[in-house]
């Protein structure tokens, strides 16, 4: 039997898969990456520092976490910091 399988949709981080009349989907998201744009830089730093004080950002996605608490502050802003410097 031959499988026929088709990625008709793969932009920054989410795919999906269509296998005959089974749809599936993931997303794969990058540490650190919290406007998720699919790189990690000083955007992502600033967006975190601005998060960790207080200030209202649309668009954060905490799936960015990289410190396991499902949240975005300090360690992402450093992580994305050391990212840029190139120490991760
Ligand atoms: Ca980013
Ligand atoms: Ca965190």
């Amino acid at each position: 039997m031959r499988m026929l399988c088709n990625f008709w949709e793969a932009t920054r981080g989410v795919a999906t898969l269509k296998m005959d009349n089974l749809n599936l989907s993931y997303n794969q998201w990058i540490a650190g990456d919290v406007n998720n744009d699919t790189e990690v830089d000083l955007a992502d730093a600033i967006i975190a520092l601005r998060v960790l004080t207080g200030i209202n950002i649309q668009d954060v996605y905490t799936e960015a976490d990289v410190s396991g608490d499902d949240r975005i502050g300090l360690e992402e802003a450093i992580y994305a910091l050391q990212t840029v410097v190139g120490m991760k």
